[in-house]
């Protein structure tokens, strides 16, 4: 049984020495619960050694859905963890979100998954069934008009993808085979099957969100923390130092 248990066991993952990394998952416009888990992380982290590196990485997705999405772009500007290396990544929402703003025509898709809740944070006006190009410019200048530069820059500077030793961070996922510097973003921020289904070794632990899953998803080779935070009230945060894992959520 032992030996079983050993032959099976998957190589031990780590960050680097001397770090202790939160990643927090899919927020969905839900500040509240964001509030609540930052105050629980700013708790945790008393733990850590005084001299420890504090890393505060966000897996994306902070609008669409839940009713707070200025709200929360507004939090993660006030970095309310100062002490913290703070890393935002790109989620496919806040890429969709840009792409409207941007008067990207397919971005028009965006109202089917959730972006009306996005342009009420920021009191657009909603017509009550957007439909056709002029209207659809209209609520567009709208936005332009009414979301702040600094939350367009912030959301421009969202990374793709981020390493902390042995393992990787990326919104969806990556695409199995492809080596992490030549991923494309329609795959690190949109991918499902290819990715959850595999098995391959990534060369790093794939720390992922977008695909929501009750309770995080312990893989050998990825792990998800999308616990699908605006209909569950559960935003859940990965806590990584040395060898170990653990969790905190709301
Ligand atoms: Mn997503």
């Amino acid at each position: 049984m032992l030996g079983w248990f050993n032959k099976s066991r998957p190589s031990v993952a780590r960050v680097p020495d001397g770090t202790r990394l939160y990643a927090v998952g899919d927020i969905h416009g839900r500040d509240d619960l964001l509030d609540q888990l930052l105050q629980a992380i700013g708790r945790d982290a008393q733990s850590a050694r005084d001299d420890a590196r504090r890393v505060l990485l966000f897996l994306g997705d902070y609008v669409d859905r839940g009713l707070g999405s200025r709200q929360v772009i507004e939090r993660l500007l006030r970095r309310p963890l100062e002490e913290f290396e703070t890393i935002h990544l790109l989620g496919n929402h806040e890429e969709a979100f840009l792409g409207f703003l941007a008067g990207t025509p397919i971005a028009f898709d965006w109202f089917k998954y959730g972006g009306l809740e996005t342009l009420y944070s920021y009191d657009v006006p909603i017509p009550r069934r957007p439909s056709g190009p002029s209207e659809m410019e209209a609520l567009r200048r709208q936005a332009v008009e009414a979301v702040p530069a600094a939350h367009v820059a912030f959301l421009q500077d969202c990374k793709l993808w981020h390493v902390e030793g042995d393992y990787a961070f990326a919104h969806a996922g990556v695409r199995p085979g492809v080596p992490l510097e030549r991923q494309q973003a329609d795959d690190l921020l949109w991918i499902r099957d290819a990715f959850l289904s595999s098995r391959a070794n990534h060369g790093k632990v794939i720390v992922h969100g977008h695909t929501i899953c009750e309770r995080p998803e312990i893989r050998p080779n990825r792990i998800n923390i999308d616990t699908g935070a605006y209909a569950s009230g559960r935003l859940t945060c990965l806590v990584l130092e040395g060898v170990e894992r653990r969790f905190l959520h709301t």
